[in-house]
């Protein structure tokens, strides 16, 4: 039987990625983006022992292709053994004669895999079930093919691959579904007292109104917010089974459940938040109005003794971050965004928001507090950052346009964390004269009177353009007068500086 598709070398190398690509598919299928998914532990692997330098620059030159490769190639070496399994089961059944092995074989070959990766016995069952139905149907079609003309070889090698790409595309389509919501605009809606919920409706409103009326320019709270993680795939915790902990140097470990947090005195405020790893004038600066409970009191409860006066935190996804006490202590746990549930993609049950410093210690997936006696590094001090500071002043120019009656308008965002706007300021000589921008009014504080402790202001300029080639420079001021420097420097390790500039021809 030469044009048996298991006969050949070829042929049984093509059934087994078949096979791989089935298993893969149905572990979608029924998984979804979940650390369930057969591809996903490997891909937290790859993101946890990627050397700093290869993470960096995924994460400068990169952005999130840099993630994606990642997945790639988690999805590439998970099938590569899957597919090995296969073709050792069809191996082993040629050299025994037996009928059964190659199926059976497959089967529990990929079954023992999945269930060694995932801890998931019976979803395991999944992609082991997908593989070895692919390796029977060859073998099916194998023998049932007897006297048939060569030409059917490639019809069978066809009708292969097409098993392999509606496998793909039935598993994507069914655990796309699956896939829990990542992204704010389809959280459910947070239940809260209606007081609170009248709170968050005044300061949305707020927000709203405050907002500059700049076409193609971010509101003040933002349509999309920015998502950055160590992994692809993001924990997918059920609230029930969530706590948070407070552990090390305290008088007494206490721990706190989500219904406990959710019956605790909460409050809504609005805090920027920008990654430290992002290009000068990037787009990983968003606001968003996020609602929590106070870490200070909780931290008094446990009786804090620590020797460095700092903490670090530590997450459901491997994450750990390390900084000063005194900023968790401003801190919120917070639970809902924009009025929403906290999206799954933005640390969902719960995460940590400490306002001014940098992103990178807004832990998402809180599920320990530890208070350290000496300091130590976190996972992105491991790989030559120093994220964990207060943000540094920042003016960005987002938008440009010429007007119907000639002029130029500019517009953008400016955030200086817990330091303040006062003043945005606009060069169209580059850098020789500068003009104060219109800023739009700070957000509402906590209590509705006052400036927002920690969010960003919106700024606009309009200006006659100079006839040809110019260049426009953006800078803002704090509350206390200081002038953002123009000092340059890349974001590692300590995050970017240095003047925004765009030149117009
Ligand atoms: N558990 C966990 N928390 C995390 C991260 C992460 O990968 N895992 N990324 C950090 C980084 S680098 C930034 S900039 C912010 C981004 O928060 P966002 O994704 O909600 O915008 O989350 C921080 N918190
Ligand atoms: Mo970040």
């Amino acid at each position: 039987m030469a044009d048996d598709i298991l006969d050949t070398r070829g042929g049984r190398a093509l059934v087994s990625l078949v096979a791989a690509v089935a298993g893969l598919a149905a572990s979608y299928a029924l998984t979804g983006y979940t650390p369930a998914f057969l591809a996903s532990p490997v891909e937290r692997t790859l993101a946890r022992t990627m050397p700093g330098e290869v993470v960096s620059l995924a994460i400068t030159e990169l952005g999130s292709v840099g993630q994606q490769l990642n997945l790639l190639t988690a999805l590439s070496l998970t099938g590569a053994v899957v597919a090995l399994a296969a073709w050792a089961a069809i191996v082993a059944g040629d050299a025994a004669n037996n009928r059964l092995l190659p199926g059976v074989g497959t089967a529990v070959l990929t079954w023992g895999l999945a269930a060694a990766l995932t801890g998931e016995l019976v979803l395991a069952a999944g992609p082991a079930l997908a593989a070895a139905a692919v390796v029977a149907l060859a073998q099916t079609v194998d023998a049932y093919g007897d006297g048939t003309p060569i030409s059917s070889k490639r019809r069978r090698v066809l009708s292969t691959v097409g098993v392999a790409l509606g496998a793909s595309v039935l598993g994507y389509s069914v655990g796309t579904r699956r896939t829990p919501a990542a992204t704010a605009a389809d959280a459910p809606s947070l239940p809260v007292s209606d007081s609170a919920r009248e709170d968050i409706e005044t300061k949305l409103a707020l927000a709203e109104a405050r907002s500059l009326d700049v076409d193609g320019l971010d509101s003040l709270v933002s349509e999309t917010f920015y998502q950055v993680d160590i992994n692809s795939i993001d924990p997918d915790l059920d609230a029930d089974d969530w706590s948070l902990s407070v552990t090390g140097a305290v008088e007494e470990e206490t721990t706190v459940d989500y219904d406990e947090l959710l019956s605790m005195d909460s409050r809504n405020q609005f805090s920027t938040l920008r990654c430290v790893g992002d290009s000068l004038n990037g787009k990983k600066m968003d606001t968003a109005l996020w609602t929590g409970v106070p870490l200070g009191r909780l931290l008094d409860e446990a009786g804090v003794q620590s020797g460095c006066e700092c903490v670090m935190l530590h997450a459901e996804d491997g994450y750990f971050v390390e900084f000063p006490i005194e900023a968790l202590r401003r801190g919120l746990l917070v639970y809902g965004m924009n009025g929403k549930l906290l999206p799954r993609g933005h640390g969902y049950p719960v995460r940590a928001l400490v306002p001014g410093h940098w992103g990178e210690v807004n832990t998402k997936w809180v599920t320990e507090i530890e208070v350290l006696d000496k300091k130590a590094d976190g996972y992105w001090e491991r790989r030559g950052w120093e994220g964990t500071g207060p943000v540094k002043p920042i003016a960005k120019l987002h938008h440009s346009e010429v007007l119907d009656d000639g002029r130029r308008r500019l517009a953008g965002h400016a955030y200086a964390g817990l330091r303040g706007v006062s003043r945005v300021e606009v060069s169209t000589d580059g850098g020789e004269s500068w003009t104060d921008a219109s800023l739009s009014e700070p957000l509402p504080s906590v209590d509705v009177d006052g400036n927002a402790e920690d969010a960003w202001r919106q700024w606009v300029y309009t200006y006659d353009p100079p006839s040809g080639a110019h260049t426009a420079v953006v800078r803002m001021v704090t509350e206390d007068g200081t002038v953002q420097t123009d000092e340059e420097t890349g974001p590692k390790p300590t995050g970017p500086s240095g003047w925004v500039s765009k030149e117009f021809s």
